[in-house]
């Protein structure tokens, strides 16, 4: 019996009743897991996916099913869920080529962004991105970025046309450490901040540009403190928690859409090399050695073990969960067609193009101009 239902119980305005002579019967738990509990699994569960796909897509790459670049999120696990959970269905998006972990959390079926590492036409871009150029405007995954940066200026055009619909989705921009000191960086917050702009920029700082470290290449190493130049907010979380990353996403995220844009900086450490083709020579064995027991996924779960949220069963079954979810992509995307080349301007620009796939790379469209008569010089005798 719940309190108000007692409070208007008729019996209870005389006195007594038996029901509340008698001594209250053993409140049993209710089966299944509770809301927040379900939540914290959820995390786990989209880590593990993450953890498996990329795993699968460094081998599909070494068997030459992918071709092109192939950056993964290994390492990156919890931040990219906490980060994508806070995000309400009608945010925008936008990252760097480290997009695959983003992609899956943001909800895009795995078939078709496996689809779209193979360049397949039922990838998530019709498999004419790639890896670097996954888009979907249903999840509002606006890409998926090559050119260190490029995002920035686009994600900020776009919490620019919200403010001025005056809408009230904020936009999501993620880069990683490096591209903090790219001249983008510097233009996008300032102009943000300027015009009151719905945006969180997130530095996704796994401590390396490729190969240089974070100390090597920024005069302030702490890079959540360059908000301050521009008078904006910002925090620095623990990118290894999916929970502390969850919580400091929606103040960020309350924060852009009340038109005060959010720097949030994420510490994690990238697992593996810069791509799928870099060895990570310049790590030492001691140093990858901790990356490894630091492991955030294996972190989370002895976390989630200690709680009572995860038995070893349940693990194994997530684990397994993760590995058919991705063996039934790499099976959608090996069956799935190569893109027609005639279709390969179709989506390059806004308006329509011809296509012009006899022309090979290098050959001018239109035939050049005649070029000037050559000058004769003359030649003075000294
Ligand atoms: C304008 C530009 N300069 C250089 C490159 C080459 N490049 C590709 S990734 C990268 C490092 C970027 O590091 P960071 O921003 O920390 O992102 P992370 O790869 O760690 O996610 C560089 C220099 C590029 N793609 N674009």
């Amino acid at each position: 019996m719940s309190p108000t239902s007692k409070a208007r119980s008729p019996k209870n305005a005389g006195g007594e009743t038996t029901a509340e002579r008698r001594p209250a019967p053993p409140r049993r738990k209710k089966p299944g897991v509770s809301p927040p509990d379900e939540r914290l699994l959820a995390f786990y569960r989209q880590m593990v996916l993450i953890r498996r796909f990329e795993e699968r897509s460094a081998r599909a790459y070494t068997e030459a099913k992918i071709g092109g670049y192939c950056h993964l999120n290994l390492g990156e696990e919890a931040t990219v869920v906490g980060l994508m959970a806070a995000m309400a269905p009608d945010d925008y998006v936008f990252t760097n080529y480290r997009e695959h972990g983003y992609a899956l959390a943001r909800g895009i079926a795995p078939e078709r962004i496996m689809a779209e590492l193979y360049g397949r036409s039922d990838g998530v871009s019709k498999g004419w991105g790639g890896s670097m150029h996954m888009f979907d405007i249903a999840t509002r995954f606006m890409g998926g970025y090559g050119i260190v940066g490029g995002q920035l200026p686009l994600a900020t055009g776009a919490a620019l046309a919200i403010d001025y619909r005056g809408g009230s989705e904020a936009v999501v921009c993620l880069m990683g450490d490096g591209t903090t000191n790219i001249g983008a960086f510097h233009e996008a917050l300032n102009i943000a901040a300027l015009w009151e702009l719905p945006i969180v920029y997130v530095i996704v700082n796994n401590g390396l540009g490729m190969g240089t470290t974070v100390e090597q290449s920024s005069a302030e190493p702490e890079l959540y403190k360059r908000a301050a130049s521009y008078r904006m907010a910002s925090a620095r979380v623990d990118g290894n928690d999916p929970v502390a990353v969850n919580e400091a996403s929606r103040v960020a995220l309350s924060s852009a859409r009340s038109g005060k844009p959010y720097l949030l900086e994420t510490v994690s450490a990238r697992l593996k090399g810069h791509s799928v083709v870099d060895p990570a020579r310049y790590r030492s064995r001691e140093e990858a050695e901790a990356l490894k027991a630091a492991d955030p996924v294996a972190a989370y779960a002895v976390r989630l073990h200690e709680q009572g949220l995860l038995t070893d069963e349940l693990i194994a079954r997530i684990d397994a969960e993760a590995m058919a979810l991705v063996a039934a992509a790499v099976e959608f995307a090996e069956a799935s067609p190569p893109p027609d080349v005639a279709t390969l301007f179709d989506y390059t620009y806004a308006t329509p193009v011809p296509n012009d796939s006899r022309r090979l790379p290098g050959q001018a469209l239109f035939p050049a101009p005649p070029r000037p008569a050559a000058v004769e010089h003359a030649v003075v005798a000294t």
